[in-house]
């Protein structure tokens, strides 16, 4: 029988008893999830599907023809959250590459939110296939051929589906390519605010466009999420994987024409590199304790970074708060260089207030002297510019050094921990592209950390995370999943419980009972312990106030939610 739930929304059943695994258990479940990226899932075509690669080397073609030919032409990466973050770094890194050999750039990103979503959640834009539309509009303004590529890991996201929408009504200009990681009949078929068509109407309308030669559907297919639907961590690496493999291939196949090219060859790069991080497993675990520490213990989590690594660490950071309701002070990240270094399109941010400084300057001056014992600063592979940060050896707080390459004696006392990865040696064909190997080895590593801090800090349920915020649609919807799901209730009283916890009462209003779930978005946004409020309610069939007094003695949520079960479980005896 076909499943019902999307691949990027299941449970995956390697991780179901992550909350109660050591450290480095912890990290040993991530790496056999992450396996999946490279060897499939269920037999599902998967990254080296031969389908899947043919793809790939079309679009390589279609955009080593707009490399050559950049006259009206141009590249529009897109997408939500951590996909219009990872576009953002792919448009970054090839226009980089682009300027060196003396060409123009051609790389454009969208993210929904603008700028401010770089490295500050901002998920209700999401919501929007309307903005969407007319930021394309305008970032294409003047084009006539445009290779456009919607990135929305669960098929799901309203703002890819107007653009992709758009797109398919002006294919003489736009060739869209839709990326995710579902099969298409799983694509959303929920009704969008404000719109008149689903995903699943639009992937079927590109599905056509497909057959005629004149779009591309790449959705291979990489199993479930170690904590379920955090695409940020499997999705969000094969998106990323994926995006280089096929630019890669277009810069080489037109600056470098006689070096062979192969894609197949690219991933099993990649895939060299995911063995060689994980052989560290253990002391990857270490670092997982160190942060769950400081996490637990009421400190923060600092990433600091020079180059493309310092937005590993930013991208990282940003991701917590929607994911595990953390606060935008409970992990940041901080590049060399700041705006300068980003180039994003909006400029210089810093105005909009302190989670917007995001330079290592702004770290010292805005940081540095009051971190505390319980604080955690992880350098990225910046030994040398730490000299720089002088205050940094001074301060209290804890210091740990991620590093790729041998470091001397005198700099390795600086720190309380050094994980020291030593990845395979690039071939010279690989050593242009060598930073995207570091990149994927560092996300591979930070994503571990503050997954494990958060699953230390008790956040995560079996493998659910239960404390998300409700902040879009999507994120409504898998609320009210888990609620039925654990509460083992219907999708209807589910959907009451959360309802309930949003507006603070046991006696829902007609107005809302009928609001649009856009509203129960704008309210519940603004709070905290939304969801743990509901489950324990459900759980106990109790009153929300019940619910909350509970959480207020018991504030780990998971042991909130396990003294909630067990107490429904002797009630039933
Ligand atoms: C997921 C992350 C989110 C998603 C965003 C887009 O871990 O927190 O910000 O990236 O919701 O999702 P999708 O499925 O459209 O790529």
């Amino acid at each position: 029988m076909s499943r019902t739930q999307p691949i990027t929304e299941a449970n995956n059943t390697i991780t179901t008893d992550i909350d109660v695994a050591t450290t480095e258990g912890i990290v040993t479940l991530l790496r056999r999830c992450d396996a999946e990226i490279f060897d499939g899932w269920e037999g599902h075509k998967g990254l080296f599907h031969k389908e899947t690669l043919d793809k790939l080397s079309k679009l390589a073609v279609l955009a080593s023809d707009i490399i050559q030919d950049t006259s009206g032409s141009c590249i529009v990466l897109s997408g939500c959250g951590t996909s219009g973050r990872l576009a953002f770094i792919t448009a970054r890194s090839f226009n980089e590459q682009l300027k060196k050999s003396g060409k123009e750039s051609i790389y454009d990103y969208l993210i929904a939110g603008g700028d401010k979503a770089l490295f500050t959640s901002q998920e209700a834009p999401e919501d929007d296939p309307h903005i969407g539309v007319k930021m394309l509009c305008e970032s294409c303004e003047g084009k006539k051929k445009v290779l456009y590529i919607g990135i929305t890991c669960g098929l799901s996201a309203p703002f890819v589906a107007g653009q992709l929408d758009y797109c398919l009504q002006h294919l003489d200009k736009f060739t869209p390519v839709l990326l995710g990681f579902n099969p298409t009949y799983l694509a959303r078929n929920l009704p969008v605010e404000n719109w008149n068509k689903t995903f699943l109407q639009v992937v079927k309308e590109l599905e056509a466009a497909e057959h005629a030669g004149k779009g591309f559907i790449l959705n291979p297919v990489v199993g479930p999420e170690p904590i379920t639907g955090s695409s940020r961590m499997k999705s969000g690496s094969a998106t990323k994987i994926i995006l280089e493999a096929i630019f890669t291939a277009a810069h080489s196949s037109t600056f470098n024409p006689e070096v062979p090219w192969d894609i197949e060859t690219h991933f099993r790069s990649y895939q060299a590199i995911y063995n060689s991080v994980y052989l560290h497993t253990e002391s990857i675990g270490k670092l997982v304790a160190i942060a769950g520490d400081s996490l637990q213990n009421g400190g923060s989590i600092f990433y600091i970074g020079c180059d493309t690594l310092g937005l590993m660490g930013m991208t990282d950071a940003s991701e917590c708060p929607p994911t595990y309701g953390a606060t935008l002070d409970d992990v940041r990240g901080f590049v060399a260089g700041g705006y300068h270094f980003l180039q994003n399109k909006e400029g210089d941010l810093s105005s909009n207030g302190k989670y917007f400084r995001i330079s290592i300057s702004d770290f010292e001056s805005d940081i540095l002297s009051s971190l505390t014992d319980q604080d955690l600063v992880i350098c990225l592979n910046t030994a040398n510019s730490l000299q720089s940060l002088a205050g940094l050896k001074e301060s209290r707080c804890k210091r740990v050094m991620l590093t790729f390459t041998e470091l001397p004696d005198e700099h390795l006392r600086e720190f309380d921990f050094v994980l020291s990865l030593r990845l395979p040696i690039s071939d010279a064909i690989m050593e242009p592209w060598r930073q995207f190997h570091l990149e994927i080895a560092t996300k591979w590593v930070l994503n571990a950390v503050t997954t494990g801090a958060h699953v230390l800090k008790g956040k995560v349920f079996q493998n659910i995370m239960v404390d998300l915020k409700v902040s879009n649609n999507k994120l409504f919807h898998r609320a009210v999943g888990i609620i039925e799901g654990l509460g083992k209730t219907s999708k209807e009283l589910a959907r009451m419980f959360l309802l309930r916890s949003i507006y603070h009462t046991e006696h829902l209003t007609p107005d809302q009972l009928e609001a649009p779930i856009a509203q129960h978005i704008k309210v519940a946004s603004a709070q905290n312990r939304i969801v743990p409020v509901a489950l324990v309610a459900a759980i106990l069939n109790s009153s929300i106030e019940n619910a909350s007094h509970l959480l207020d003695s018991k504030p780990v949520i998971r042991m909130a939610i396990l003294q909630a079960l067990r107490s429904q479980e002797t009630n039933l005896l």
